[in-house]
């Protein structure tokens, strides 16, 4: 079998080989065969779903084309992800740990490297990591790795995905928000609504297709457009996150499926995944949560999982689509597919308080004007004028409501497993993953489990390996952290992946580490647990007492693992802001002597935030040269020194639409100027020995720029008056800057 899948595939190679030189060079065709060509990747991610809610690993919801993946695929039955939204994406996009990315948490910035909230520039993406070697790269759905939760935040596109590899990107920048009418949507780097976009008005806007759609569209573009250029595509679904939203068509093949109730439901699960093999028979599944003789309201709660259950089957719907495009544009056969989920279900409480929003009969609020955005997770209201209603009762579905389908529900997607997202117990971690490629997976392979443990990210590392493409040292004159990932592609054979490190992961204090079949596991607070997982997946039986010394080694590799990677502090940070723990980012140098062509990124810019500064510089311009001398930041943060039209400016920007800027008059010659910006928030610019121009600012700099610090230019978003980059066409024979004391 092998052995006749690999001659096909040469045979295929060569007739492709050879056509393509005799149209290229046909001097070249006697040379040896080309490298075989690189093939496309797809990464399907799905939001906030269970190891058990897919039709292939025991789910009754309906998802054929899953299943069909699987069936010609392979499932791997020990993957894991990081517990998380943002950190999953971190993990999955980069290769490395999250932590290491900036992104151990979610979107703020906890004043420590380990949780800026944003992707760092000690990493790379996918997309940035196979651009090199000629691969487009797509992005749809949510992006979750850089702040976008309000205007202000979405004002800084420095690390949508567009800045981050990626050639288009369709979807949205936060994490949640109505599937009706997204908050954070974006087409490439230009934030849209569901209702002003000329590209994209389906009769019904509803995300889950809006994202499925786009996909479709990407692959038929490039196909048509880029015909001789492998694609990475990244299509990231919110299905099934909260809020409990669908198409009625879809909930309708589910009405009444759940009325049975939890325990019904599970067991059901637990029996079709025993006999699919996802599980092993010997293991024993947690506890049942939930007790459907003691539910308030049994058709509320069976409503709300119809209508997950119907967020799930639409985003497969889109799958299949997806999986069509790709058949049509003859793109199906070199095409490495994964299929996996972010983190496991949720048990989060959104929406189903017992303060109820009462209904209205007609709309209470005035209707929102198409290209009206709306902002954050849940909106107040609909764009036609009805409030968004929440609490426990409020039938899901519709627009108008935004409710989560609650802990009890989330342990039956969890089946067999205990815990849920945020913890590191198998119910927060354990994914589904399928992988597909036609090409790449032997037909005796095809529908088999593959029992390897795996993480996040080792699908990076499996992408450059099939690509055949380096992972980068250096990357934008940045030095890029090492790829902790290791490549599964000798699984698709059959063959033993080779693993170096012990699986880790650290979210919210919670933690966890294993070696082989031993894991080691612990909440916030608490001591570590040790369990067999060959014996006790479902994490019944702690075996800490019995073992203490593999308690011991364990725990000590994990603590190793989390001073190198960036883990530490751990959870003291948790509700403060980076100004509060006392390290806002950047340098922490006070004095910084500079020369012309200085760049220095965010990391090792000068800590501004909150501080009181002086530029002291010399400068020759003569008659009619002009430019920046020193800037730092954008059109949001930041300050800026330059020479225009004659004159010296000194511009602060200290937030959002608040800008200062001191002026003086400055002649052809040389110059030596001073610029303070003092803790009163009063710029100061002192041109040789004249009196200095004295201009009350708008306090401090308020937050840690973005862009960097630059000697001679502004890169990117421009801090003063100029069409940025704006380069001194003059000399600058020295730049100082110095933080002052406060
Ligand atoms: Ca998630
Ligand atoms: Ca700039």
């Amino acid at each position: 079998m092998q052995k006749s899948f690999l001659t096909a595939w040469f045979y295929w190679l060569a007739i492709g080989t050879t056509c393509w030189q005799l149209i290229a060079s046909p001097a070249l065709a006697a040379t040896k065969a080309a490298p075989p060509p690189r093939p496309n990747i797809v990464i399907i991610l799905s939001d906030d779903m269970g190891y058990s809610d897919i039709g292939c690993f025991g789910g009754e919801i309906n998802t054929p084309h899953l299943d069909a993946l699987a069936a010609q695929g392979l499932r791997f039955t020990q993957f894991y992800n990081s517990a998380r939204c943002c950190p999953t994406r971190a993990s999955l996009l980069t290769g490395l740990h999250p932590h290491q990315t900036g992104v151990g948490h979610m979107m703020e910035d906890r004043g420590h490297d380990g949780y800026r909230g944003r992707l760092n520039r000690r990493c790379v993406t996918i997309a940035e990591a196979l651009k090199p070697a000629g691969y487009r790269n797509y992005a749809v759905g949510k992006w979750h790795l850089t702040p976008g939760n309000n205007a202000k935040e979405l004002a800084d596109t420095s690390d949508w995905p567009l800045q981050r590899g990626f050639d288009r990107f369709y979807g949205t920048i936060h994490g949640a928000g109505s599937y009706w009418d997204p908050s954070s949507l974006v087409r490439d780097n230009r934030l849209i609504t569901a209702f002003n976009d000329p590209e994209y008005q389906p009769p019904v806007y509803y995300y889950t297709d809006a994202i499925s759609d786009h996909a479709v569209r990407f692959v038929h573009e490039h196909t048509r457009q880029h015909p001789q250029q492998p694609f990475f595509l990244y299509v990231a679904y919110t299905a099934a996150h909260w809020p409990m939203q669908a198409k009625e068509s879809d909930i309708a093949r589910y009405r009444g499926r759940y009325d049975a109730g939890f325990a019904a439901i599970r067991e059901a699960r637990w029996a079709r995944q025993k006999r699919l093999g996802v599980v092993d028979a010997r293991w024993q599944p947690a506890p049942i949560v939930g007790d459907w003789e003691k539910v308030k309201d049994r058709t509320f709660e069976a409503r709300c999982m119809e209508v997950y259950a119907a967020m799930v089957d639409c985003m497969d719907q889109g799958i299949g689509r997806l999986l069509q495009a790709l058949r049509d544009t003859g793109q199906w056969d070199h095409t490495l597919l994964f299929y996996l989920q972010d983190n496991g279900a949720w048990a989060e409480n959104i929406g189903r308080g017992t303060n109820v929003t009462p209904s209205t009969t007609q709309p209470m609020y005035p209707p929102m004007t198409v290209d009206a955005l709306q902002h954050g997770s849940i909106p107040r209201q609909t764009r036609d004028g009805w409030p968004v209603r929440q609490g426990y009762g409020v039938m899901p579905g519709g627009a108008d409501t935004y409710v989560a389908y609650g802990r009890e529900w989330a342990n039956v997607s969890n089946t067999p497993f205990r815990e849920y997202k945020h913890w590191t117990h198998e119910g927060g971690i354990a994914t589904p993953l399928i992988v597909h490629w036609p090409t790449g997976i032997p037909a005796s392979r095809r529908g088999r489990l593959e029992k390897q443990p795996g993480q996040l990210m080792d699908i990076m590392a499996t992408c450059l390996d099939v690509a055949g493409v380096p992972y980068p040292s250096e990357y934008q004159g940045e030095k890029i952290t090492p790829l902790e990932g290791v490549s599964l592609r000798p699984a698709f054979t059959g063959k033993t992946i080779r693993r170096q490190q012990p699986l880790v992961w650290e979210h919210e204090s919670n933690r966890a580490i294993r070696e082989g079949k031993w894991k080691l596991v612990a909440k916030e607070n608490q001591p570590w647990e040790l369990y067999d997982m060959e014996k006790d997946r479902t994490e019944m039986n702690n075996l800490a007492a019995q073992y203490p010394r593999r308690v011991q080694e364990m725990s000590a590799a994990w603590e190793a693992w989390a001073a190198r990677a960036n883990v530490l502090p751990l959870g003291t940070w948790r509700g403060k802001t980076a100004t509060q723990t006392g390290t806002p980012a950047g340098s922490n140098k006070k004095r910084f002597e500079l020369k012309p062509g200085d760049v220095l990124a965010r990391a090792q810019a000068p800590a501004i935030a909150g501080q009181p500064f002086r530029i002291t510089a010399q400068f020759e311009a003569k008659h009619g040269e002009e430019g920046v001398l020193l800037a730092q930041g954008g059109n949001t943060l930041g300050y800026a020194l330059y020479l225009k039209e004659g004159q010296l400016h000194f511009t602060v920007r200290t937030q959002r639409g608040r800008v200062t800027t001191a002026s003086v008059p400055a002649g052809p010659g040389s110059h030596s100027v001073v610029a303070i910006l003092n803790s009163k928030g009063e710029l100061s610019l002192t041109l040789d020995n004249l009196p200095p121009k004295t201009v009350q600012g708008q306090g401090l700099v308020t937050a840690m720029p973005v862009d960097g610090l630059e000697v001679g230019s502004d890169e990117n978003g421009a801090v003063g008056h100029y069409t940025a980059p704006f380069r001194f066409t003059g000399k600058i024979p020295g730049v100082t800057l110095e933080i002052l004391p406060p």
